[in-house]
């Protein structure tokens, strides 16, 4: 019996991952409550769980992202619990803080190691402390162009100008001479204020052409921590991931080993707890650099449940009630690899958003195939929200047999009515260098 059984869950989100905590809290019998906008009355979610509620008009601010409208679903519901997913609160920490003040578990990290992630200065320095590699640096935010200089000076062009309070790319800037540096302080600093209310910026080395490695933790509420390995999501477009692979064509058994073990004593030491995610920059020269924590759960975990068998949301839920983390690193073990394909509503030329009525909803199936989604025949993709309509998911013995996989169920799924990034999967599946595992962050700008 568990220290506080979650006999009920709110899902405070929507969409594919709203269907995936749903589908766990089913085989755990934990009763569920969707809340939804009033765009989403007809969506999956709703149809899913076992209770609904309307929170708000369309647009994510008075709706998935309005907290007394869904703490107000909560309390009506009586829910033991809530999962915000990913995206919309999952990062909040005035969420999370709510939740605790309405005895309501949220299920994520404790609200203070939210907000110690969420400043990427202070993230830094916490896993500089903690032993993790970060990249030379400035330890404070920059506050003028002669800081800047003095900084970059020492640790040399190129440097990137980062927001404290960003992440996933937006506000960076490169500065690759000592005549730029001063105006694009400025312009990041203006930018950063626009954007996140928040001017604070800082500057790292820069790295040409990295990759973007992840490493997968669990941490329960008593100090136990193991990870699940990495995730290698080094192809994106405009910093959007477009697919994921477990694990990295490039990352050995030593380094996976040298990469989990860093990421696990962190853990420990800043009391982390849930499922978590570290992102490396890994340079050519296989060195591996501290870049985000992610205090979430991720749209490519899939990937990771795939090659260890484990069920990440069924870990957070089990974490949040208070049990130990029933297994240890020794138990953790990486079987074959797989691949996840975000298939979006775009125009996969153009990249611009495709929504509207998918008249067509044809999901491959077979060995090794999973497909995370909320979308059915007749739906209509509205178009407030994330363009992903589904996640594709393969899982085969070997690389190059799960590249077969994913192709021949690209090549069965059919969606009509809208355009979809299918067609440029297909062509990422055929190129000589992604088979190769011969790619960096620059992979798309220099793609066909
Ligand atoms: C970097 C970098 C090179 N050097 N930092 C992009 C997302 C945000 N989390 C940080 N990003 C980068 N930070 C240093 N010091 C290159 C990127 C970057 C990138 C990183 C991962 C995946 C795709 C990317 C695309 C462009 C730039």
């Amino acid at each position: 019996m568990s220290k506080r059984e979650l006999r009920k869950i709110l899902i405070a989100n929507r969409g594919e991952i709203a269907c995936r905590i749903i589908w766990t809290c089913k085989e755990l019998g934990i009763r569920t409550v969707a809340v939804h906008s009033t765009a989403d009355k007809d969506a999956l979610h709703v149809r899913y769980a076992d209770e609904a509620v309307c929170i708000g008009a369309p647009p994510s601010a008075q709706s998935y992202l309005n907290i007394p409208a869904i703490i107000s679903a909560a309390e009506i519901t009586n829910v033991d619990a809530i999962h915000p997913g990913y995206g919309f609160l999952a990062e909040s920490e005035t969420f999370a803080k709510v939740c605790e003040d309405c005895n309501i578990k949220f299920i994520g990290p404790k609200a203070s190691v939210i907000a110690m992630m969420g400043d990427k200065v202070e993230a830094r320095r916490t896993m500089k402390a903690a032993g993790v590699p970060i990249l030379p640096g400035s330890p404070e935010p920059i506050e003028s162009a002669e800081e800047a200089a003095k900084l970059a000076g020492e640790i040399g062009f190129p440097v990137i100008i980062k927001a404290a309070a960003g992440g996933g790319g937006r506000g960076m800037r490169i500065v690759r001479s000592e005549e730029d540096l001063a105006v694009n302080l400025e312009t990041a600093q203006t930018e950063a204020l626009a954007a996140f209310k928040n001017g604070a910026v800082y500057i790292e080395r820069y790295i040409e052409r990295p990759r973007h490695i992840e490493i997968q933790v669990l941490a329960d509420e008593f100090g136990n921590c193991i990870h699940l390995g990495e995730r290698e999501c080094t192809i994106q477009r405009r910093h959007q991931k477009l697919l994921e692979e477990a694990p990295s064509p490039v990352i050995t058994v030593e380094q996976r080993e040298r990469m989990g073990e860093v990421a696990v004593k962190a853990c420990k030491e800043i009391g982390y707890s849930s499922a978590g995610t570290f992102e490396f920059l890994l340079d050519e020269d296989g060195s591996f650099y501290f870049m985000e924590m992610n205090t979430r759960i991720q749209v490519e975990h899939p990937v990771t449940e795939m090659v260890t068998l484990a069920d990440i949301v069924r870990n957070q839920i089990r974490i949040a009630e208070g049990e130990e983390l029933g297994y240890t690193q020794d138990d953790v073990q990486i079987v074959g690899h797989a691949i996840e394909c975000r298939i979006n509503a775009e125009d996969p030329v153009k990249f611009t958003p495709s929504p509207g009525k998918i008249t067509t909803f044809n999901i491959p199936g077979g060995p090794g195939v999973r497909v995370d989604t909320a979308v059915y025949p007749g739906y209509v993709v509205p178009p407030f929200y994330d363009s992903m309509i589904a996640k594709l998911i393969v899982h085969a013995r070997t690389r190059e047999a799960a590249i077969a996989r994913m192709r021949r169920a690209l090549e069965m799924m059919v969606v009509e009515g809208i355009k979809t990034t299918i067609p440029l999967h297909i062509k990422i599946m055929n190129d000589e260098n992604f088979q190769k595992g011969n790619f960096s962050t620059k992979f798309m700008e220099e793609f066909q």
